[in-house]
């Protein structure tokens, strides 16, 4: 009976049943200080029995609860973020930015969080029918998510980007509201990620006539003309594959517009009103070629103006483990009116534009989930107390959310180059080698956040204890939210060879830039003693890389396709390093701007030289890789 009195005001919080609270419940503290005194059983018998007449007051019980973190505005709480901005935005730029960005914090604290929070508990419903059997295929989203839609044309979250007020600063400024807004968003990042994407793609393509309606609907700041867009690339063969797993065809009309037949698998925000997707063009012996030749890139409007679908069925909705705020579709395309604004069987290069903005998108809600994490779990500490003293006076505790900060901080720094680079491309002051760092970046930066997101937010969950896990409080959303990230906009092996893609396709230049910039941001360092044995690793990590890459390069392609996740890592843990320095480097850096840059340059910063050392991208080393999956497996017979 004990653990029963005793436990229940703990689990049931403000809402103990009347009958609870008239229960004359023995104190939990006298309880605890008789455990283990089985010689004393008559005085402890005597001791409960006291207890027991004293009743647990609602005063007491309002002390056995746990105090919630409760954090201010975002970005004024955000020290690096904040000093980041000071060290590279021109004087005028950064007051005007930091007045808004200080601004849109309040307006996420005291309206955009409160809509978060309901689109999660309102996630979509689809009715396929109505009353009458009439198919209707209906997407019913809740109120605060369309609120969401037109806070960010308010906010100009996608238009700020497009229209450079700041010039090349402008993607920063865009990038960094984003940032602030992702853990807000109730997972409206999703679609301002594929629309910002679309319209870097009609951008891209010199805002060809037939798209200029569509081009200034995404990226008005009118909620009334807001468009977002979809991007459906995924079919029922695969993901990853896009090439060899597009089954849907475009079949050219009289008119020059195509209607497109297929069946497209995952459609995020499946409520976008338009959209970008691939599909192989029949040509006049109504033949398509297979492969990434054979694919073209589409725009089509996914309703009309009565609202009627584009002769598109919505399949279902996909039971997602999170962004469950968002509606996943199933769709089929049964003669959907689209057109083609890629040159024929140049769709996978066409979309890749879009693709890149979307995975920058990835990047920012990986490093805002984190810093979201750590805001939250740094504020318990400051409140929660255990063994007598609060959390943040516990050493051990401590460590573990500065470990999660120091990786964090290199996140973000490798965030704001790639968005940087980008202001740069897109303003025309790139150099050429400024859009060989970008292009290999963009890919590091995805795939090396996604994975570190999903490590610190899981740690950080932790670090509330079974609070952590409990729904009610937010944070397994955060958690659920955070673990995609790593997968879609292409996993983490699918990225590592696109890392592979850059370098072959710039015949090694964009590794040659790599290196240079790297060492280049270094020599800001060589004044500062305190940072000389960091930098001295970053400079030696560089010299392994070099080596391992020439090494590599003489073994052949299974070598360097082994190597690639490995190698990707060298390089993010390189570039972040070296950022962290450069930051580190500034007159006014803090110490713990230091702390953090030698704290990183402390871990292993080349992990692929060791594994190439150890054999593992041998041949051999790949049949034992098989060898130790397999083995136990009724396949193993027929794949070894
Ligand atoms: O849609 C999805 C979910 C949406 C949710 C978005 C929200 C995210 C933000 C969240 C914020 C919180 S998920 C579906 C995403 N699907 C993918 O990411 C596909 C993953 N697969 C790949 O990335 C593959 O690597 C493919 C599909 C790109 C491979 O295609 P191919 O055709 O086999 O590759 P090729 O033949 O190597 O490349 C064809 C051309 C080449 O150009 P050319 O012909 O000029 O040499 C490549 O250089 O495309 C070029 N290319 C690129 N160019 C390929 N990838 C890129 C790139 N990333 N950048 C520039």
């Amino acid at each position: 009976w004990r653990s029963s009195v005793t436990c229940k005001p703990w689990q049931s919080g403000r809402s103990l049943p009347p009958a609870w609270e008239r229960v004359q419940l023995p104190s939990r503290k006298r309880i605890h200080a008789t455990v283990g005194q089985g010689q004393q059983v008559g005085t402890q018998e005597k001791q409960v029995v006291e207890d027991s007449e004293m009743p647990l007051t609602r005063k007491e019980t309002d002390t056995l609860f746990q105090e919630q973190p409760e954090t201010g505005n975002q970005y004024l709480e955000d020290a690096l973020l904040r000093s980041y901005l000071k060290a590279h935005l021109p004087p005028k730029v950064l007051e005007e930015v930091n007045r808004d960005l200080e601004r849109f914090g309040n307006r996420l604290l005291t309206k955009v969080k409160p809509l978060g929070w309901e689109c999660e508990l309102n996630p979509p419903v689809f009715r396929q029918y109505d009353a009458w059997g009439q198919r209707v295929d209906h997407i019913a989203t809740c109120s605060a998510w369309r609120r969401m839609k037109e806070i960010a044309a308010e906010e100009g979250l996608i238009a700020e980007a497009y229209e450079r007020r700041y010039s090349n600063w402008s993607r920063m400024h865009q990038a960094v509201k984003l940032y602030l807004y992702s853990s807000f968003s109730g997972g409206f990042s999703c679609p301002l990620a594929m629309t910002d994407g679309a319209a870097k793609v009609i951008e891209s393509l010199g805002i060809p006539g037939s798209l200029k309606n569509a081009f200034d609907h995404l990226t008005s700041r009118d909620p009334k003309k807001f468009w977002t867009s979809g991007q459906w690339m995924t079919e029922r063969r695969g993901g990853s594959d896009v090439a060899n797993g597009t089954e849907t065809v475009a079949r050219k009309q009289p008119d020059g517009t195509y209607r497109l037949y297929g069946f497209k698998w995952f459609t995020s925000a499946a409520d976008s009103d338009v959209t970008l997707t691939l599909a192989r063009v029949v040509d006049a012996e109504g033949q398509v070629t297979q492969g990434s030749s054979g694919l073209s890139l589409f725009f089509l409007k996914v309703r009309d103006e009565e609202g009627k679908l584009n002769s598109i069925q919505v399949q279902r909705l996909k039971d997602k483990l999170g962004t469950r705020q968002m509606a996943t579709a199933e769709l089929w395309l049964d003669g959907a009116e689209a057109e083609l604004i890629s040159a024929e069987g140049r769709g996978v290069a066409s979309i890749s534009s879009m693709l890149n903005i979307t995975r920058i998108h990835n990047v920012i809600g990986a490093v805002a989930s984190m810093r979201r994490m750590i805001t939250l779990s740094r504020e318990y500490a400051r409140r929660r107390v255990a063994f007598g003293k609060l959390l943040k006076d516990h050493p051990l505790h401590m460590q573990t959310i500065a470990r999660m900060e120091v990786q964090t901080r290199g996140a973000f720094l490798l965030l704001m180059e790639t968005v940087r680079l980008l202001g740069l491309v897109e303003a025309n002051m790139a150099s050429e080698q400024d859009q060989l760092l970008l292009r290999l970046l963009t890919p590091v930066a995805k795939l090396y956040t996604g994975k570190q997101a999903s490590a610190v937010v899981v740690e950080a969950m932790e670090s509330f204890g079974g609070q952590g896990y409990m729904e009610d409080t937010g944070l397994p959303v955060i958690v659920r939210d955070t673990l995609v990230l790593s997968i879609w906009e292409g996993t983490t092996n699918i990225l590592s060879l696109d890392v592979l893609r850059s370098l072959t396709k710039s015949q090694g230049q964009a590794l040659a830039v790599f290196f240079s910039t790297v060492q280049k941001k270094l020599e800001l360092a060589s004044s500062t003693a305190d940072l000389e044995p960091a930098a001295k690793r970053v400079r030696d990590a560089v010299s392994t890389l070099a080596r391992f890459t020439q090494a590599a390069g003489a073994k052949g392609a299974l070598t360097m396709e082994l190597a690639a996740r490995d190698f990707s890592y060298s390089l993010a843990r390189i570039y972040a390093g070296a950022l962290l320095i450069e930051h580190a480097a500034r007159p006014d850096a803090s110490p713990t701007d230091v702390s953090a840059a030698r704290r990183w340059c402390n871990q292993e910063l080349c992990p692929v030289t060791a594994e190439l050392a150890s054999g593992s991208y041998e041949a051999a080393e790949a049949l034992v890789d098989s060898a130790l999956v397999y083995e136990g497996s009724p396949a193993r017979g027929s794949r070894l």
